[in-house]
């Protein structure tokens, strides 16, 4: 704070005294050694690879430190708006070898552990992922990290600090087992901030007054009192000197209410009952991808988050003494998906209950400042809260939810007078027993935009759950923002030797900040020695991903068969299973083939990885057909090469960076309109690898960029889902008759006991297809056939490959960010004075 700072004529001696970080080789040594021998308090005589791992991690924090307390001073003298992005997940991964590239010191580093004794790459695998995410949803926000500092945006994170990631998935027998992922042991990256504590107010009840002016004022009073506790990661941008901040708040019990009474009084269980129980709130992360359950805890964890992170906007606007109407002039909040609706509320709140403003003023305030994004149309993701539940644990925010109702409810009445069941469906409250509060609604009445984050999606947004919204508000409030991955760490980070081959190519990695210069690599499809580098390349991320499944399963792969990959969260709207039959039929045809059609055959390994939600049986189920027939397959010595199947145990993000560069084909087969984009098919694509792919989220545009000879489609399209499931219920739905093989193959025991399968099964022949998986199965089947044939053709599949990487550009989410910034956010970047190369 300004009472804090130091006084003008000590200044100098200040600045004489700063601190620089290192350049050079000798500097990074200097500071590595230091930090083992005096922050660890170890010694060349017991310094292991992890201890190299902190004291290097240290080195660079310091540098990453110093440019981070300059940036924000500079964006606090710049006095300009700035983003807050508010995600209940970040899924960062690892941050050592990210910060090494984007400071542009890799190199050094690798030099200067070399002369300590240690290779880089051990060093940098020391590192715990922070995997305080699912999936797709919370990778994206890491990657909106990345380019918002990269483009020298002024922007904060906001999120929670979980004690506990999403789990470590173990595969045990073929089953998946959650292990803990307690990840805080050591963690380089956060500055505890015991300083920045605010308290959280939960429960009580609401009371009338009169204020001095004799304004009627709602007043929140009693409940219970929780301390949020911030914890700051800086985010250095690709070469800038810009450092953003990701603010992460755990919970603790507040000084205030610590019970010393029971304490004391010698009641120590329930005094630590009390700890506990604040603690509680930021102890896990939900391990649900597109579900939603409704649990208490999770709605506290939300109001929790919300209302410290606005607390700490709201202060430091107040800093700026600008007038309230400047508010939405100096700050953008982005909502990712709506489990930050509660924001908008607490905003409303704050203006009107403790601000003082009208309420119109208040909400024509709280409308600039939100934007909100919407990840999914599934049903059972999209969030309700039961009235009830609210009304116990935030009754003044109920409250206000029910005015913006009701004004919003008025406004809709006046421009549809006829309509009454019009006004039933948009209500935010659905009058079901319970009453529930839709949050998409909240979010999209308190929002000035609302976006879908690939084409499709964004359409198909439009005219499902918002369409009453489109016809009160416009199409103008409704846009789209397809999603985009960071070249930094999907292209250069993961595969280092085709960044640099590339790059050699172009004249330079300009690329990374402008991935539309790929484009120019069509210009090397005749250069045979470019095609030759690449394709071994390619051949080496195989072999090393051949070495993880070695290591890891015991099963040796031939690094020289088609690599054909589908990891992403275990969901029946992915179809793994569709995956998993379309293996069985697969083995079950190589078992029939003659010898003379066997050496025609490309030999395969299908390969998956992913986690399941651990309450989620079906998801448990498929993992377990996958580990089943491998079992069989790998084991069965008449097959041979021709066919492997390996599960990857526990895909994470640091997996992922292995993972990606090593397929040839990977699979995104959701059924058409369920994947509002995915991210990985882009990512998969980004590094030299083709797409079998339904027309499903932007593999649709990854399609139009790439063009259709480049990418392997199949299946029905979004627009006839409808239709093909009524026809499941009311007409005679008849199996297709290869899948219907693969069942009687599964029923017969021929992977293990059948009976564990029977649900699976069903769910497929009796209960309905909801996925689709016979409808698609002819179509997905003919086209792995045409996937064989192409692979044949080596060459022609490398032109596929590369051509399909030089026109990727647009799937950086660079673009995306800038998208963001200039349609929804209307903020500007904060250029610091060294932009290229720090
Ligand atoms: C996506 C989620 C999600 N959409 C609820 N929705 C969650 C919903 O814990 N929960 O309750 C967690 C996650 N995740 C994903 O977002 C989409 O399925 C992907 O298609 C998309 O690429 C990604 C990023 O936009
Ligand atoms: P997708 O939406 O399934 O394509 O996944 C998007 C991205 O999220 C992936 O490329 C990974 O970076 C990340 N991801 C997906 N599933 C997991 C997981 O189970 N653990 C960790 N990261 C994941």
């Amino acid at each position: 704070s300004v009472e804090a700072s130091i006084p003008e004529p000590q200044r100098d001696a200040w600045k004489k005294h700063s601190a620089q970080g290192f350049t050079t080789k000798e500097q990074f040594e200097d500071e590595t050694v230091r930090h083992v021998e005096t922050t660890l308090a170890r010694s060349l005589f017991n310094c292991d690879e992890l201890a190299a791992y902190s004291g290097a991690s240290l080195a660079f924090r310091d540098r990453l430190v110093i440019e981070w307390n300059r940036t924000q001073q500079r964006q606090t003298f710049a006095d300009q708006k700035r983003v807050y992005y508010l995600s209940l997940e970040f899924l960062m991964g690892r941050a050592l070898d990210n910060a090494m590239l984007n400071v542009g010191l890799k190199d050094v580093a690798r030099a200067g552990l070399k002369d300590l004794g240690f290779r880089i790459e051990d060093v940098i695998s020391q590192e715990h992922d922070a995997a305080l995410g699912n999936g797709g949803l919370g990778r994206l926000a890491a990657c909106f990290l990345d380019s918002m500092a990269t483009l020298d945006y002024p922007a904060w994170g906001y999120g929670l600090r979980y004690r506990y990631g999403i789990f470590k998935q173990e595969i045990v027998d073929g089953y998946q087992v959650e292990v803990p992922d307690y990840w805080l042991d050591f963690n380089p990256w956060e500055f505890p901030r015991h300083d920045i504590t605010v308290d959280i107010q939960f429960y009580g009840h609401v009371s009338r007054h009169e204020d001095e002016d004799g304004k009627n004022i709602a007043v929140w009073e009693g409940g219970e009192i929780v301390d949020a506790v911030a914890y700051d990661v800086p985010i250095p941008g690709y070469q800038t000197t810009t450092t953003n901040n990701l603010r992460l708040w755990s919970s603790k019990a507040s000084k205030g209410e610590f019970d010393f009474q029971k304490f004391n009084s010698g009641e120590y269980e329930a005094s630590v009952g009390d700890q506990q129980r604040a603690e509680t709130i930021s102890a896990v992360l939900y391990p649900n991808d597109n579900l939603e359950r409704g649990k208490e805890l999770r709605l506290k964890q939300q109001y929790f988050w919300c209302a410290a992170s606005l607390y700490d906007i709201v202060r430091r606007f107040k800093k700026s003494k600008k007038a309230w109407s400047a508010f939405p002039d100096m700050v953008a909040i982005q909502l990712n998906d709506t489990h930050p609706t509660l924001a908008i509320v607490e905003l409303q709140r704050i203006l009107v209950d403790l601000e003082g403003l009208d309420w119109a003023e208040a909400w024509n305030i709280v409308q600039n400042t939100f934007s909100y994004a919407n990840h999914t149309v599934m049903p059972e993701a999209l969030e309700k809260w039961s009235v009830p539940v609210m009304q116990n644990l935030l009754p003044r925010h109920l409250q206000i939810i029910y005015e913006v109702n009701s004004q919003f409810l008025h406004m809709v009445e006046k421009q549809f007078p006829k309509d009454r069941d019009m006004l039933r469906r948009v209500s935010i409250i659905e009058e079901s027993q319970p009453k529930m509060v839709q949050m998409a609604y909240l979010a999209t009445i308190g929002s000035h935009k609302v976006n879908g984050v690939a084409e499709l999606h964004s359409d198909l947004i439009k005219t499902t759950i918002f369409k009453d919204f489109v016809k009160i508000y416009g199409p103008d409030k409704f846009t789209n923002v397809t999603n985009g991955i960071t070249p930094r760490r999907w292209l250069h980070q993961a595969n280092p030797r085709l960044s640099e081959l590339i790059a050699s190519k172009l004249g330079g990695y300009e690329f990374l900040t402008d991935l539309t210069k790929l484009n120019k690599l069509e210009h090397f499809l005749d250069d045979k020695d470019f095609k030759k580098e690449w394709q071994e390349i390619k051949y080496a991320n195989k072999v090393r991903l051949a070495q993880h499944i070695v290591n890891t399963t015991g099963v040796r792969v031939n690094p020289k068969a088609l690599f054909d990959i589908q990891v992403k969260r275990i969901h029946e709207y992915k179809r793994q299973q569709l995956n998993i039959l379309g293996v069985i039929h697969r083995y079950l045809t190589i078992k029939a083939m003659s010898a003379e059609e066997r050496k025609k055959l490309a030999p395969r390994v299908s390969i998956f990885g992913g986690k399941a939600a651990p309450g989620y049986w079906m998801a448990k189920t498929v993992i377990h057909l996958v580990c089943s027939v491998g079992e069989v397959v790998n084991n069965d010595k008449d097959v041979g090469d021709l066919l492997k199947v390996i599960y990857i145990e526990d895909y994470n993000v640091s997996k992922a960076e292995i993972i990606t560069p090593a397929s040839d084909i990977s699979e995104h087969i959701s059924t058409a309109g369920t994947e509002a984009s995915g991210t990985s098919n882009m990512k998969f694509v980004l590094n030299g690898g083709l797409i079998i792919g339904t027309c499903d989220g932007a593999n649709i545009e990854i399609t139009r960029e790439v063009g259709e000879s480049n990418i392997f489609l199949f299946g029905n399209l979004a627009e006839d889902v409808e239709d093909l499931r009524h026809a499941h219920t009311y007409g005679n739905f008849k199996i297709d008759p290869d899948l219907a093989k693969v069942f009687d193959a599964i029923k017969g025991g021929k992977f293990g006991d059948a009976n564990r399968f029977s649900a699976l099964c069903n769910s497929i022949i009796d209960q309905g297809d909801y996925y689709l998986v016979s409808d698609d199965f002819n179509s997905y089947i003919k086209t792995h056939t045409l996937v064989d044939e192409a692979y044949k053709d080596q060459d022609a599949w490398l032109e596929k490959c590369i051509t399909s990487v030089s026109r990727m550009g647009f799937f950086s989410s660079d673009r995306c960010i800038q998208e963001y910034a200039d349609m929804i956010w209307n903020v500007e970047p904060l250029v610091p004075e060294q932009r290229n190369g720090k």
